[in-house]
């Protein structure tokens, strides 16, 4: 392994930090998803001034979403904080090529629910087409994954044919017949025909927005405080992260083991009656680090959810 071999160096790099699943794309897939991008997170992210980029999926099990009452569930994606690990992962890749490159390891940078479109980032990179649940259906688990890339810094190597093997398949393309995500929404938001998700009916979409839940994402709520598993459970592709033909573990069960004892909170259920009853700043503490920590997420709407939850 030489800097000549950009590629095995990404690949030993990947595969030391954990991530197994992995594409990328040159300068010119950055120049396509900037024309897709808004132009404050192209210059945000320095887009413009990347080589390209290493996209990477990391598997969760999506599974096992009902809560008994009095706890709330918190949905598979977010009960551990998996944007974090996946994160400090890529950037832990970034500084093993950096140091392989003798490069200083600032100049990768590690874009994990940013302001760019991740989904058609990975979709560009070949890891996986774009399905009708509107989820990025990964090659390797399905939608049952998480997305994050690292950006490479300017003048590292051209890696845009590296890893290339999976034959790039367009909108929709990859779905064939199956409607198992649309069938499977409580709130049927998912057209059937492929036009994409109803926001005003999903789910997910009313555990952060402010206001009255409309009644057809209220009466099917459950026991719902952030996130709904449904469409990704249900797609035939998520079994992929949690088979384990001829292993020990299944690829989701090897990504939840990279994840640091700081990382594994808040867990996949909550205690319904706390979150009813507490103040914003205890609300705000509980969740502080976790992936319902983020800013956009209010403790107005964690309460709302969780009070909706109990009444029903
Ligand atoms: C806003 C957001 C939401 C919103 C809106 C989602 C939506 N469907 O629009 C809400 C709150 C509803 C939501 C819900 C969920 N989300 Co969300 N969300 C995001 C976020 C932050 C931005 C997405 C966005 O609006 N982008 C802007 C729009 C314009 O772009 P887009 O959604 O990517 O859509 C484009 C592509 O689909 C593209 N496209 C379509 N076909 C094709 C084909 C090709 C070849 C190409 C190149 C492009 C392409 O065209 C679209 C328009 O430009 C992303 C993180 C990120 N930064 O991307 C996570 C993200 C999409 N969410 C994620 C997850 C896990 C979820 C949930 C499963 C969580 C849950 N269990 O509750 C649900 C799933 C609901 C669903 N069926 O979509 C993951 C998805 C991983 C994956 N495998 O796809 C992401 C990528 C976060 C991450 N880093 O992993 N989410
Ligand atoms: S997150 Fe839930 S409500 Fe939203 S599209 Fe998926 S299954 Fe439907
Ligand atoms: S459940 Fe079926 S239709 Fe939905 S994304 Fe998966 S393969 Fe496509």
């Amino acid at each position: 392994m030489t800097p000549d071999d950009p590629a095995s160096v990404i690949e030993a790099s990947f595969s030391s930090a954990g991530l197994h699943s992995f594409s990328c794309i040159g300068r010119e897939g950055l120049l396509e998803l900037a024309e897709r991008s808004e132009p404050s997170a192209v210059e945000r992210y320095g887009l413009l001034e990347s080589s390209g980029a290493v996209v990477a999926a990391l598997p969760y099990d999506p599974r096992g979403s009902s809560a008994e009452p009095p706890a709330l569930c918190v949905g598979a994606f977010a009960a551990f904080n998996r944007y974090a690990a996946l994160t400090r992962l890529l950037l832990g890749a970034g500084r093993s090529i950096a140091g392989a490159f003798g490069l200083p390891p600032k100049g990768f940078r590690a874009i994990v629910n940013s302001r760019l479109p991740e989904k058609t980032l990975a979709a560009l990179a070949g890891i996986g087409f774009v399905g009708r649940s509107s989820l990025l259906v990964s090659y390797s688990y399905g939608p049952a994954c998480l997305l994050g890339a690292l950006l490479l810094p300017p003048g590292f190597p051209d890696v845009s044919t590296a890893y290339r093997s999976v034959p790039a398949i367009g909108a929709k393309g990859g779905c064939g017949t199956c409607r198992a995500c649309a069938d499977a929404c409580p709130t049927g938001a998912i057209d059937r025909d492929g036009a994409g998700v109803d926001l005003e009916r999903c789910i997910q979409h009313w555990t952060t927005r402010p206001g009255v839940v409309p009644e057809p994402v209220r009466s099917v709520w459950g026991r719902r405080l952030y996130g709904c598993d449904a469409c990704v459970a249900a797609c035939p592709h998520s079994a992929r992260a949690t088979a384990s033909p001829g292993e020990v573990t299944s690829p989701a069960e090897r990504s939840d083991a990279l994840l640091l004892p700081a990382e594994r909170r808040p867990g996949r259920f909550v205690p319904g009656p706390f979150i009813e009853s507490a103040s914003d700043e205890e609300i705000r503490a509980y969740f502080r680090k976790t992936a319902l920590g983020l800013s956009w997420i209010r403790p107005e709407e964690l309460r709302r959810n969780a009070i909706l939850a109990g009444r029903l």
